[in-house]
């Protein structure tokens, strides 16, 4: 399945914001400048559809990209940029917990983080986080270009513990330099999808 049709719908800082729930959707979350405006633009195939920066933005806002009319790709504000003042992170902190609060269509959440780095404190606090709301986040390593062959294996097996994933969790190893791992990503978003679909379809029929 390739995302063709992807399109920006709306930028929201509050909740009244939002677009409807009639559409599933992944949110993607992560770090200030882990890659995920890269990925967005990555898997749609499109080179500015998501603003990228390499220096990492202030301003938290979450952003609705509608693919096909079909399902969405929801980018929350990234975490773990150190200048910003308490009262930024406290406002950071609840838009993510908003949405993942209140979010019905929510049917799974990707977690970015950087492949070169251990997992930060921040990446695991957001990680258990989104556990408490009942997801199982996909991992998806970011920037694994910027790896030497030979660091790869060591790298994905620090972010394996650190985390704690288990035998059924999903770590994927993704490039948007190289489209590395795209593949992948597309195939898990597909069958979220499918999953979800035919989970509603079953309570159609009850
Ligand atoms: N080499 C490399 N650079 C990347 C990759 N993904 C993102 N970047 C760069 O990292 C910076 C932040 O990326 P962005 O997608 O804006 O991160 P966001 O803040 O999480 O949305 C930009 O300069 C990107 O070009 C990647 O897979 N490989
Ligand atoms: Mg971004």
């Amino acid at each position: 399945m390739e995302f063709i049709d992807a399109k920006l719908l709306i930028t929201a800082v509050k909740y009244e914001q939002y677009p409807s729930k009639d559409l599933p959707e992944i949110a993607l979350v992560g770090r200030s400048n882990v890659g995920k405006s890269s990925l967005i633009n990555c898997i749609t195939n499109r080179k500015n559809l998501a603003r990228t920066s390499s220096t990492p933005g202030k301003t938290a806002t979450i952003n609705f990209y509608e693919i096909g009319g079909k399902f969405r790709i929801v980018d929350l504000p990234g975490y773990g940029y150190a200048k910003v003042s308490k009262n930024e992170k406290e406002k950071w902190a609840g838009m993510i917990e908003n949405y993942l609060a209140k979010r019905e269509n929510l049917v799974q959440v990707i977690q970015l983080v950087d492949a070169r780095h251990k997992p930060t404190n921040d990446d695991k606090m957001m990680f258990d986080w989104i556990k408490t709301y009942n997801y199982e986040p996909f991992v998806v390593a970011t920037k694994l270009d910027k790896l030497k062959k030979s660091q790869i294996e060591a790298n994905l097996t620090a972010i394996y513990e650190e985390l704690e994933l288990g035998e059924d969790s999903v770590l994927v190893p993704f490039s948007s330099e190289t489209r590395e791992g795209r593949d992948a990503v597309l195939e898990l978003i597909e069958y979220v999808l499918e999953d979800d679909r035919a989970t509603d379809e079953q309570q159609t029929n009850l």
